[in-house]
C-alpha cells in the first residue's frame, strides 16, 4: 500500500469520490495494458513508478516548489515555450488529459460535439479531478484549433487564471512576426508573474535543459528504428507523455538511462516483438495520458508501433532549438522561430507535415501508416487525406481511424486494425 495523500488531495479541494474513482480505472488500466506486457526493458520501472505517484509524489513535489516561491505554468499546447517558464525558475506542467471522466460536467459548458481532449481538461477541472490544474498560477491557452479558443474563454471564467497566446494561422513573414511578438509578451507576463527577470545566462541554462530532454527522447525515437524494436510503442508513448509533467532534468537521465538499456538490446538483437512484425507509424491528434486505446490494439494484433506523428511524439521533439545565441534578444528569437517549425494541422498550408510523415515512414522503414484522429478534432480529420495521398505515392497502406476517449468502439476498431495487419501481411496497398 502506498503512501496516503488524501489530505493533500482535500487541501487541493478535489472531490475525493471522484477522484478515487479516476484513480481505480487508471490503475485497472495500466496493470492490464502495461503491466501486461512481456520483456519489458528494466528502465520501465521509472515510468511505472512515475505513473503509481501520478497524483502523489510528483504533486508533492509540486508542492515543496511552491513553499520555495516558485510559480506552477500549465500548457496545454506545444508551442508554448518550455524554455521561457524554466528561465523565470517555474514550474512547467502539460495539462492535456486522454480519459473520458468528467465529460458530463464539461458538456454543461461546451457542446457535445467538442473533441474528447478539450472536454477532457474542462472536465478534469469541474469534476475535481486535477490536482495539476489546481496547483497552477497560470494556465497558458493559445489560438490554435477553433474549439480550443473558445474553450479557453470559458475556462477562464471557472478558473479565472488563462492567459491566451497568439498563434498565427500561416507561416509567412508576417506571421512570424507576430509570433516573435507574442513570444516576448508571453515572458514579459512570466516576469510579472514571477518577479523574476529572464537574463542571458538564465535563458541560455533553461534552453539547455529543454534541449537536452529533446534530444534524449529523439534517441528514443531512434532506436525505435531497429528491427526488432528493442521497446514496445506503447511503453514508448507512456514516456512522450510523462515528459510533459515530469521534472525535466531527471525525465532527461531516466530516458537515457533507458536508451542504454535499449542500446545494449539492440546490440544483441532483443526486441518486444518477433523480427519482421508489421511496423506501424501512428500520425494525427495528440494522445494524452491515459489515451491508450490505439497503441494497445495495435500491438496487442501482433504488429509494433515504431513512431507517433504527434505532438505526444515527433512534433514534440523533433527540431531542437539553436542554442547559440549570445544576447537575450536573439535567444528570444531563435526560441520563436524553433517553436514555428511545429507543423500542427491548425497552420495552413501545412505541408512540413507530410514532408516529415515521409521521412519518418522511412527512417522508421514503417509497414503502415494509421492515421488517427479524435472524433471532431477538424484540423486533423482535413488532413488526413492529404496524409492518405502520402501514403498512396509511398506505396505504403493506410488506414484512417476517428475516434474518442470511450471504450465503446474497441471491438469495431480491433476488427478494423486486424483487417489493416491482414492487407499488410498480404502486401495489399488500399
Ligand atoms: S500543436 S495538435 S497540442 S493545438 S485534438 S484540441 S487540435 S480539436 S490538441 Fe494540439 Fe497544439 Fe496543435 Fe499539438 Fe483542437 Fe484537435 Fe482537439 Fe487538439
Amino acid at each position: 500500500m502506498g503512501k496516503d495523500y488524501t489530505n493533500m488531495w482535500e487541501s487541493l479541494g478535489l472531490n475525493l469520490e471522484n477522484h478515487a474513482g479516476l484513480l481505480g480505472v487508471l490503475s485497472g488500466a495500466y496493470k492490464n495494458i502495461y503491466l501486461s506486457q512481456r520483456g519489458r526493458p528494466k528502465g520501465m520501472e521509472y515510468f511505472d513508478f512515475v505513473i503509481s505517484e501520478i497524483h502523489g509524489l510528483r504533486i508533492e513535489e509540486i508542492f515543496e516548489a511552491k513553499k520555495e516561491k516558485r510559480k506552477v505554468v500549465g500548457t496545454f499546447c506545444l508551442y508554448v515555450p518550455e524554455e521561457i517558464v524554466l528561465a523565470v525558475d517555474a514550474v512547467c506542467i502539460g495539462l492535456c488529459a486522454g480519459a473520458e471522466v468528467g465529460a458530463d460536467e464539461a458538456e454543461k459548458f461546451i457542446p457535445r460535439n467538442t473533441c474528447a481532449l478539450i472536454k477532457a481538461f474542462m472536465g478534469f477541472k469541474l469534476a475535481g479531478l486535477c490536482p495539476y490544474v489546481e496547483l497552477t498560477d497560470l494556465l497558458v491557452g493559445e489560438t490554435t484549433c477553433d474549439g480550443k479558443k473558445k474553450a479557453y474563454e470559458i475556462f477562464n471564467e471557472i478558473t479565472k487564471k488563462v492567459y491566451v497566446m497568439e498563434i498565427p494561422n500561416k507561416k509567412g513573414e508576417d506571421g512570424k512576426k507576430l509570433w516573435r511578438n507574442e513570444v516576448k509578451r508571453f515572458a514579459e507576463k512570466l516576469e510579472e508573474l514571477t518577479g523574476k527577470k529572464i537574463d542571458l545566462e538564465k535563458l541560455k541554462a533553461s534552453s539547455k535543459i529543454v534541449n537536452e530532454k529533446r534530444k534524449a527522447l529523439q534517441r528514443l525515437s531512434f532506436l525505435r528504428s531497429y528491427d526488432p524494436a528493442p521497446i514496445s510503442g506503447l511503453d514508448a508513448l507512456l514516456v512522450n507523455q510523462v515528459s510533459f509533467y515530469d521534472d525535466p532534468i531527471r525525465l532527461t537521465t531516466k530516458v537515457n538511462e533507458l536508451c542504454d538499456e535499449l542500446d545494449a538490446r539492440v546490440k544483441a538483437e532483443i526486441g518486444i516483438a518477433e523480427k519482421g512484425s508489421p511496423r506501424v507509424l501512428i500520425s494525427g491528434s495528440p494522445m494524452a495520458i491515459p489515451n491508450w486505446k490505439v497503441h494497445a490494439i495495435i500491438e496487442g494484433s501482433g504488429a509494433m508501433v515504431v513512431g507517433e506523428e504527434s505532438c505526444v511524439g515527433e512534433r514534440n521533439f523533433g527540431t531542437l532549438l539553436d542554442e547559440d545565441f549570445y544576447s537575450l534578444e536573439e535567444g528570444m528569437q531563435k526560441i520563436a522561430d524553433r517553436y514555428m517549425t511545429i507543423n500542427c494541422a491548425c497552420f495552413t498550408p501545412n505541408d512540413e507535415r507530410l514532408r516529415n510523415i515521409e521521412d519518418l515512414a522511412k527512417r522508421l522503414n514503417v509497414d503502415g501508416i494509421i492515421h488517427y484522429a479524435i472524433q471532431f478534432c477538424t484540423p486533423y480529420l482535413m488532413e488526413a487525406f492529404k496524409v492518405r495521398k502520402v501514403a498512396e505515392t509511398m506505396e505504403i497502406p493506410f488506414l484512417r481511424i476517428e475516434t474518442d476517449y470511450s471504450m465503446e468502439d474497441v471491438g469495431q476498431l480491433k476488427t478494423r486494425i486486424e483487417a489493416f495487419l491482414e492487407m499488410i501481411e498480404k502486401g495489399v496497398i488500399a
